[in-house]
């Protein structure tokens, strides 16, 4: 009877990105059995977010309801269920989040979570346990004072990013707390509990404070990536003494979380024993599910954000750039990271104008447009950027010989804005330490066959991709299966024994030397014209 109940147990992973909430439901043989998704600016339009966010006056704030994202919750598990979803069979569920943004809870917020009443929808007996009503999320970009005096106080980016993994980054939620205690105390000094977003949704889940993992906890600026603690320096340096009792111990992501709370199981028909394995970011998500764990693979993620990372045994945190994060599925190893904010909607944005608002518009562009755009360059800051760090936003166009132009023909801004974000990636790819030998892609945008194309090219390497584009939620739901099986045996498992089977990837994309050719030529050109536009 055991057995029969373990062959049937099926594990859920959940995935609370930037523009929507996605759940994805798989058996023991890694298979997808069902799946449902909420927009939030479609299905929650009274929270009134653009893309899933609030974007500030100033241009460098940006925050977005945590209110949202538990409404989101119920909405999509309560699709799951009306579409016959067999929730009773889920042994274990986790989850991943948009990185880096925090929730503040106030006194008294466990409590509440503890003692949900199953007879009432979520998101009225939620409302009110929230000191901010909303959160900075990985978008804002307000924090550079926060950021200077974080460096400062630790000895320099350098000496932080040795610690922290990362020089002072402005998304980075210990600035975001720094930036809090300085300028908003009352609600610092309510809060009781600051969660991450992968977090905060564990506890709603468990109805309890749930850990910050040590993946996601890496992107904070706060957590000592090598000792796998909060760092008492930079606590001291962003917040008061009562910051690591707010914080929580952190933990690692196959850790169980707790149990998922009666509420869910009556209110869903879960089933009662459903263990919730701790949340992580959906960066440290995507490397679990796309298995990224040999030197030389390295994942393309191409979402609201653009981001590529791999996996290492000796991390070398860069002052410059780029982030180490403890890694979400192997204790010895971390996960090496770079990120741009100007990925999907940049793209969006461009199509809309130079292509009437068509993917397919855009594509034909791209295909009667030659490798290297003749020799122009563009830069596309529809927002302030990441890498490279830039607050300076707009468009800014070159012809062959370096020389700004006004304007380029639309074909050549939809070419130029997909060459750019990807040289823009292997400039700085190289600075720490990845290496591509292949690129796995996923996201929205990696089923874009003429897209990825060109990332085959610019970067040399041929193209990888697995038939769930989302690899996120699919990683949350391998990792769901990895902390469940840990748990059963009672000792660690590697993730790629709790993996085997898992579906192969397919070639997508391999690269034209041609092309190659062309992209290596551009390459420092691209270097140079990016520092002179961002260098401070
Ligand atoms: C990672 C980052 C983004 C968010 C949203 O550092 O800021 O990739 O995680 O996807």
């Amino acid at each position: 009877m055991r057995n029969q109940i373990e062959e049937n147990a099926l594990f859920l992973g959940l995935d609370a990105s930037t523009q929507s909430l996605k759940l994805l439901l798989i058996n023991r043989r890694l298979e997808p059995v069902a799946d449902a998704a909420v927009n939030f600016d479609e299905s929650l339009p009274e929270f009134q977010t653009e893309h899933g966010a609030h974007q500030h006056a100033d241009g460098l704030t940006v925050t977005a309801p945590p209110l949202m994202w538990a409404a989101a919750l119920e909405l999509a598990l309560d699709k799951l269920r009306r579409a016959g979803a067999p929730l009773d069979r889920v042994a274990a569920l986790s989850g991943s989040g948009q990185q880096h943004g925090s929730v503040w809870l106030r006194r008294g917020a466990g409590a509440v979570l503890n003692n949900l009443d199953p007879a009432r929808p979520l998101r009225g007996q939620v409302a009110e346990i929230f000191a901010l009503t909303e959160s900075p999320i990985w978008m804002d970009a307000s924090t550079a004072a926060q950021c200077a005096a974080l460096e400062r106080a630790l000895g320099g980016p350098q000496a932080l990013a040795d610690l922290t993994g990362s020089r002072a980054y402005a998304r980075f939620t210990g600035n975001q707390i720094a930036k809090i205690h300085a300028f908003n105390r009352a609600a610092y000094e309510a809060a009781e509990r600051i969660a991450l977003v992968s977090s905060f949704m564990a506890s709603l889940l468990i109805g309890g404070y749930a850990p910050i993992d040590f993946s996601d906890g890496s992107g904070m600026n706060l957590l000592d990536i090598r000792a796998r603690r909060w760092a008492p320096a930079a606590l001291a340096a962003c917040g008061d003494a009562r910051l690591a009792e707010m914080l929580g111990v952190p933990a690692p992501a196959h850790a169980p979380a707790g149990v998922l709370h009666p509420y869910f199981a009556q209110r869903f028909g879960f089933r009662p024993d459903c263990l919730v394995i701790n949340f992580s970011g959906d960066n440290p998500c995507s490397l679990a599910g796309l298995r990224v764990q040999q030197p030389g693979a390295v994942a393309l993620s191409l979402g609201t954000s653009d981001t590529l990372f791999g996996s290492t045994v000796r991390p070398a945190p860069s002052g410059a750039e780029g982030h180490v994060f403890v890694s979400p599925v192997d204790p010895g190893a971390w996960m090496v990271m770079l990120v741009r904010k100007n990925g999907s909607l940049m793209r969006e944005h461009v199509r809309d104008f130079c292509a009437g608002r068509s993917w397919e518009k855009f594509n034909a562009c791209l295909q009667t447009t030659p490798p290297g755009n003749l020799g122009r360059l563009g830069f596309y800051h529809l927002s302030p950027e990441i890498t490279p760090p830039a607050d300076r936003t707009g468009v800014f166009r070159f012809d062959a010989q370096d020389h700004p132009v006004p304007a380029l023909p639309p074909a050549a801004d939809c070419r130029g804005v997909v060459e750019s974000q990807f040289l823009c990636l292997r400039a700085h790819a190289a600075a720490i330490g990845l290496t591509p030998a292949s690129l796995l892609v996923t996201g929205g945008a990696s089923v874009n066959r003429p897209l990825v194309q060109v990332a085959a090219d610019v970067f040399g390497t041929p193209v990888l991709a697995g038939a769930q584009p989302e690899s996120a939620a699919l990683g949350a739901a391998y990792r769901a299966l990895h902390g469940w099986l840990c748990r059963q045996r009672g000792a660690f498992l590697s993730f790629d024994e709790a993996v085997r089977g898992a579906p192969e990837f397919q070639v997508v994309a391999r690269p034209d030397p041609a092309a190659g050719a062309v992209y290596r030529d551009l390459l420092p050109r691209y270097i140079k014209l990016e520092k002179s536009l961002f260098s401070t």
